[in-house]
């Protein structure tokens, strides 16, 4: 059986939403975020560099990085319901749009929510979250653009998790949930679709619900 250390407001939701779409068994670790479990000793066992989520094999290995484990679980499961197989020709799109995101947009998120971590100085905050913002602004443009042309999916009319993946990004927002979609309509059209799903629409409205209650806290 996989373990999955996730939970709360992480990341973590990405490959839990493959496991619930998919059926697989698996046990749920909720990692304490506010009382900085991912930095504990034992945690650090699990996931040297610290982050959340990871996911614990059958075989016991331990897998870090929200895109690899939901790569690894889709293609070890022959989960074609949410990702093109390697030999499927949707595989090169779906992988592309997805390591841009990874790759070009998450970094910027990241540097937005920890945003004290990465000035130089306390003064410069929210110069730097609001450069960051105008970056993810900007690189989502390209999503945007792919999406009006060829949606409603990544992959026109077929779901991947690269949809689930971006709708929770969407959710975690700036400031409020999805409060940046107004200017992406496509993206909304995307998200919307994610929320009506019936296994990961509620877990996406949950997260909903974590943010909202975390950031008026
Ligand atoms: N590149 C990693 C980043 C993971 C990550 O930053 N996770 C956040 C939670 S969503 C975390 O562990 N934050 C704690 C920290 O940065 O100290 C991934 O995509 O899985």
């Amino acid at each position: 059986m996989y373990k999955l250390y996730g939970g709360s407001f992480t990341r973590g939701l990405a490959p839990q939403m493959v496991l619930e779409e998919s059926g697989l068994p698996y046990e749920l670790h909720v990692v304490d975020m506010a009382n900085k479990e991912f930095r504990s000793e034992a945690f650090l066992k699990v996931n040297p560099a610290g982050f959340v989520p990871a996911l614990e094999t059958p075989e016991g290995d331990i897998l870090h990085e929200a895109a690899a484990i939901m790569l690894y679980l889709t293609d070890r499961h022959g989960l074609d319901a949410l990702a093109p197989s390697p030999t499927d020709p949707q595989r090169g799109v779906f992988l592309s749009k997805l390591f841009y995101f990874t790759n070009d947009l998450q970094p910027s998120f990241k540097r937005f929510y920890y945003a004290p971590r990465y000035a130089l100085q306390k003064s410069d905050i929210d110069a730097l979250k609001a450069q960051c913002r105008d970056t993810i602004l900007e690189r989502w443009q390209v999503l945007e653009t792919w999406l009006a042309e060829n949606g409603p999916y990544h992959l026109g009319e077929r779901l991947s998790f690269a949809d689930l993946h971006l709708a929770m990004w969407m959710v975690y927002g700036f400031e409020k949930p999805a409060d940046f979609l107004d200017q992406f309509p496509a993206s909304r059209r995307l998200y919307d679709l994610c929320l009506d799903r019936p296994v990961s629409g509620p877990m996406l409205r949950g997260l909903v619900d974590i943010i909202t209650g975390h950031r008026a806290a």
